[in-house]
């Protein structure tokens, strides 16, 4: 068991980022067994959840003449326009059945503003609208923090970055991590987490 000062994120292992799912990233499904079994090794385990309102306006939906995968801007900047996904209370919001979601001491939404999105556990896109994990982790004496999940480059990748700016020590378990990886995203993500001092193992 590690120590206490050390805990695992797990971010967002939901349906809609598995094979079948509304934003399916490629073989998202296959990282659960280990995930689980990492988490046994922590003291403290915490699960993100993208959690949006149906009408949010990261959807491309929302944007008349718009596609998935087409860009706009947002007050906060440049934004990817996803398919509909992890709508609240949706089974496609729902973690994978096969995670072990009980082992979590706190699961942490985000996105669920409408005209906000939140790839990061820490930060919304506005990098600073703050999601309040960051004070739950200090209450808890949390200084070092292991990354999982759903997608490598983007919500995993905002979340290390955010972290590590943040002054944790950050590891990305890369072998426990998928990307979507469209448009060099992938390699821009894993030069970004090094760039900021992120360690991917
Ligand atoms: C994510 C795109 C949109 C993620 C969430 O979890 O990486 N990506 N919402
Ligand atoms: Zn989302």
């Amino acid at each position: 068991m590690r120590p206490a000062t050390e805990a695992l994120i797990v971010i967002d292992v939901q349906n809609d980022f598995c094979p079948g799912g509304a934003l399916a990233v490629p073989e998202g499904d296959a990282i659960v067994p280990g995930i689980n079994t990492l988490m046994g090794d922590f003291a403290a385990v915490i699960l993100t959840q993208d959690w949006h309102p149906a009408d949010h306006l990261s959807f491309a939906s929302q944007h008349p003449g718009k596609a998935p995968m087409e860009m706009t801007e947002m007050p906060y900047g440049p934004q990817v326009l996803w398919p509909d996904h992890c709508i609240q209370g949706s089974t496609g919001a729902a973690f994978h059945t096969a995670l072990d979601s009980d082992r979590a001491d706190m699961v942490i939404r985000k996105g669920f503003r409408r005209g906000i999105d939140s790839y990061s556990a820490f930060f919304e896109n506005d990098r600073t609208t703050p999601t309040g994990l960051e004070g739950y982790l200090r209450s808890r004496g949390i200084e070092t923090l292991t990354l999982v999940g759903l997608a490598t480059d983007f919500c995993v990748n905002y979340s290390a970055v955010d972290a590590a700016r943040l002054g944790f020590a950050v590891t990305v378990r890369q072998e426990l991590c998928r990307a979507i990886d469209f448009g060099g995203s992938l390699a821009a993500a894993q030069e970004g987490m090094a760039a900021a001092g992120v360690s991917l193992a």
